[in-house]
């Protein structure tokens, strides 16, 4: 069976020597050393070039290096008919959350406004609420939305999630679809997006969200830049109506020179770190799927094409 590596901004050989130490009898490949495109039977996948997944006729699943696969699904071109598998690693989450408590404790405690005042050279107490005072939204309660969910539970946070379908997660408030979402809004004073980026959740964080948020309260993006309209976030931060946005993911990666969240003094950015695919597990995982399927079994953790996730 030939595994083609095709991450063209990984290091390809290092998961090539990790896959053949977890799988020795495969022959694994790495793009753009290809060989005979007929021979490609798996590929491993993350930001491949436009089409390039349409070269290989008899490809017959996509294992995704990362956990959205809106970056794969994409492509016009892409094999919609062969399954595509995406990353789901505890790791992910474990990463995840850490990030995801760091800013929301950053918002909780204020520290983006006493940096401001520092900047200003001002010495200005504020008492804070205490966590269950605090309700933080979490838009998307899958993988990584749910273990932030219960982190954050864990700290005394009041926690509420939005997914799709109604979901359950002890000790959190759920709320689903459309007709769930104002009234989810309207209580989330840190609102927390960990959605796929899909057609229905694209620019999901505009005006009309922002404006169904209570006054004053905070953003959390570490899903995908196409779910922000930057200039209404803008627009929000510089009415008050948001008072703060940590944002780790946007529509143009790297954040181009110039963009006007660079300089914002109310925006934090990191550069899309807040998971990372952890090489070790995420190879290991990636084998046993295969393994199992090789075996007869059913594949794991296959999206819906038409969904999107
Ligand atoms: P999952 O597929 O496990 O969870 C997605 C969640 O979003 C589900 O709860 C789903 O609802 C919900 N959802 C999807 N569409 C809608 C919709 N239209 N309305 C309401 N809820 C919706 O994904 P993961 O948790 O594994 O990953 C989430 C995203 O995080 C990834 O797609 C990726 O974009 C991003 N990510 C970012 C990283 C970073 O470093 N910044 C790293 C890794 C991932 P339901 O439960 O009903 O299906
Ligand atoms: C992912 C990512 O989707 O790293 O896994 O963004």
């Amino acid at each position: 069976m030939v595994l083609l590596v095709n991450a063209p901004t990984e290091n390809g050989n290092a998961w090539r020597e990790m896959f053949l130490q977890l799988d020795p009898s495969l022959e694994v490949r790495v793009w753009p050393d290809v060989g005979d495109p007929a021979e490609v039977d798996v590929a491993f996948a993350w930001r491949t070039r436009p089409g390039d997944l349409a070269r290989y006729p008899n490809l017959r699943v996509v294992f995704s290096l990362g956990a959205g696969v809106d970056g794969l699904l994409s492509d016009p071109a892409f094999p919609r008919q062969v399954p595509l598998v995406r990353m789901v690693d505890p790791n992910l989450g474990v990463l995840m959350t850490e990030y995801v408590l760091a800013a929301v404790l950053r918002h909780h405690c204020e520290l983006d406004r006493y940096h401001l005042l520092q900047q200003a050279g001002r010495w200005e107490k504020r008492v804070r609420p205490f966590a269950g005072e605090r309700v933080v939204g979490i838009m998307g309660l899958g993988e990584l939305g749910a273990s932030a969910a219960v982190a954050l539970r864990g700290l005394g946070f009041h926690v509420r999630g939005w997914s799709r379908r109604i979901r359950t997660v002890p000790g959190v408030e759920t709320y689903a679809g459309d007709a769930g979402l104002s009234t989810f809004l309207a209580g989330s004073q840190i609102l927390v997006c960990l959605l796929p980026l899909t057609a229905q959740t694209r620019g999901i964080l505009g005006a009309s969200t922002f404006a169904r948020m209570p006054h004053g309260s905070c953003l959390v993006n570490a899903a995908r830049g196409g779910h922000v309209v930057d200039a209404d976030l803008v627009a929000a931060l510089d009415a008050g109506q948001l008072s703060s946005a940590t944002l780790d993911v946007f529509e143009t990666e790297p954040l181009p020179a110039g963009h006007p969240f660079w300089t914002h003094p109310r925006i934090l950015i990191t550069p899309h770190i807040a998971s990372v695919t952890s090489l070790p597990t995420a190879a290991a995982l990636v084998i046993e799927n295969l393994k199992q399927w090789r075996a007869g079994g059913a594949l794991r953790n296959v999206v819906d094409p038409d969904r999107g996730y």
